[in-house]
C-alpha cells in the first residue's frame, strides 16, 4: 500500500501577484498527477488547503477539479483543516463543505469528535489497513488544550496507525512551538504534520516519525531564500509497517538571490549596484537583501524604481528586503526611541491585540512619523502592507 503525504498548498491568494497565484496551484497540480501515476491509495493533508477561509470561486472550482481527478482515480483524500482554512470567527471549515460533497475526508468534522467533560474523544477512518486522524490547526488556545485532554480511539489492528496535525512542536525549536512534542499523542507510526513551511523529516517521538513536508510552494520571502526544496512524501508500507519514505521534489519556478552591502554607499550608487545585477530572464523570483551601515538616509532608497526594471527585465516576482539597512540618524535616537517603542507594545498587549497586529501598528507609527516626506510615506506604506501581506505560517 502507499500513500502521498502533503500540506500547506494555501490555493488562494498567497501573492498580489497571478503568475506566482499560478504558480502555487501548479504545485498543486504536480502532486495530483504523482498520486496518480504512483498510483497511491491514498493522500494525506496536513491542513491549510487553502490560503483563506472564505477562499474565491476561482480557488474553489481549481480544488473541486483538481479532488475530481484524484476521486476518478479512486484516491482518497484524508485531511484536517489548518489555520488558514477557517474564515473568522467562524466555527466549520471551508474543508467541511468537500466533506459533504464527498471529494475529501475532513477528519475533524463533527462525527469523529466528542467533546466531553472527562475529555475530548476522537476517532478516525481504517482505510486500506491504515488508520488515520487528526485535529485540526490553531484558531485560538483551545486548539492546545485538546491536546491535553484527548481520548483517541486507536485501531490496534491496521498496519500503519497516522496522525494529523497542524502545529509548530518543540522540537523545531522552542522559540516556534505552538505545541510542546510531548503533547502529541502516543502510539503512531506517523506523525502527518503541517503548519511549518520548512520541511523538516524523520523526528522521532514515541515508537513513531514526526514529517513536515513544508509548504509545496514558497510563499513568502522568507521561505524564498531560507528553504531551498519544496516537496511532499511518498510512503510504502505492508503488514510490518512503513516499508519504504521517499521525499519527492516538485518543480518550481527558478530563483536568483543578491545580497548587497550597504556600507557607506549613498543610496543611489546602492541602486545602480543592485541594477547592475540585474539581467534579461522568463520569470525568475527575485530577492534582493541589502544590510550594512548606509551613508544618508535610508528612505532615499528608491525601492520602487529597483522593482519596476526588474519586472521590465522580466522577473516574475521582486522583493527588496532593506530591513537590515542601519540609517546615520539611528545610533543618535536609539535609546529614546526604544523606550517608546517598549511603552507602545507594552500598551496595545495590556489590549489584547497579538505580535502580529502590534508589529503592525509600529511599522504604521514608523511611516507616519516621516511627516515631511509624503513620497516617502506612500513608499513605506506600500512596503509595510507587502510585508504584512506576505507575513504567514
Ligand atoms: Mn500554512
Amino acid at each position: 500500500m502507499r500513500f502521498i503525504h502533503i500540506g500547506d498548498t494555501h490555493i488562494g491568494n498567497v501573492y498580489k501577484n497571478d503568475v506566482r497565484n499560478e504558480d502555487v496551484k501548479n504545485s498543486f497540480r504536480q502532486v495530483v498527477d504523482a498520486a496518480i501515476k504512483e498510483n497511491v491509495d491514498f493522500v494525506v493533508h496536513s491542513g491549510d488547503l487553502f490560503n483563506e477561509g472564505n477562499p474565491s470561486l476561482e480557488a474553489l472550482l481549481f480544488v473541486t477539479d483538481q479532488l475530481n481527478r484524484l476521486k476518478q482515480a479512486g484516491i482518497r483524500v484524508f485531511i484536517v483543516p489548518g489555520s488558514h482554512d477557517v474564515g473568522m470567527g467562524d466555527e466549520d471549515s471551508i474543508v467541511e463543505l468537500f466533506d459533504r460533497n464527498g471529494l475529501l475526508v475532513n477528519l475533524n468534522s463533527r462525527r469523529y469528535i466528542s467533546n466531553e467533560e472527562s475529555g475530548f474523544y476522537l476517532t478516525g477512518e481504517t482505510y486500506r489497513n491504515a488508520f488515520i486522524c487528526g485535529v485540526r490547526g490553531k484558531r485560538s488556545k483551545v486548539e492546545n488544550e485538546i491536546f491535553k485532554r484527548l481520548n483517541v480511539k486507536i485501531n490496534d489492528k491496521a498496519w500503519i496507525r497516522i496522525f494529523i496535525f497542524h502545529h509548530t512542536i518543540s522540537a523545531l525549536g522552542e522559540q516556534f512551538k505552538d505545541l510542546d512534542t510531548e503533547s502529541l499523542p502516543r502510539g503512531f507510526e506517523y506523525y502527518a504534520a503541517g503548519h511549518w513551511h520548512g520541511h523538516r523529516d524523520n523526528i522521532k517521538f514515541d515508537k513513531g516519525i514526526v514529517q513536515y513536508p513544508g509548504s509545496t510552494e514558497y510563499c513568502d520571502e522568507k521561505e524564498i531564500v531560507d528553504n531551498p526544496n519544496r516537496g511532499y512524501y511518498l510512503i510504502d508500507y505492508d503488514e510490518k509497517g512503513i516499508e519504504k519514505l521517499e521525499y519527492c521534489l516538485l518543480k518550481t519556478r527558478e530563483k536568483e538571490i543578491i545580497r548587497i552591502n550597504a556600507d557607506k554607499k549613498v543610496a543611489l550608487d546602492i541602486e545602480n549596484e543592485a541594477l547592475a545585477k540585474l539581467s534579461k530572464n522568463s520569470g525568475k523570483i527575485l530577492v534582493i537583501k541589502i544590510d550594512g551601515k548606509i551613508f544618508g538616509k535610508k528612505g532615499e532608497l528608491n525601492v520602487g524604481h529597483i522593482k519596476k526594471e526588474a519586472v521590465d527585465l522580466g522577473y516574475s516576482y521582486v522583493s527588496v528586503n532593506t530591513a537590515k539597512i542601519v540609517d546615520n540618524d539611528d545610533n543618535v535616537v536609539d535609546i529614546k526611541e526604544n523606550e517608546l517603542n517598549n511603552v507602545e507594545s507594552d500598551f496595545l498587549r495590556s489590549r489584547g491585540y497579538n505580535e502580529d497586529a502590534i508589529a503592525l501598528a509600529k511599522m504604521l507609527i514608523d511611516a507616519t512619523s516621516n511627516k515631511n516626506n509624503p513620497e516617502l510615506i506612500k513608499r513605506q506604506a506600500e512596503e509595510l502592507f507587502d510585508k504584512y501581506d506576505n507575513k504567514r505560517t
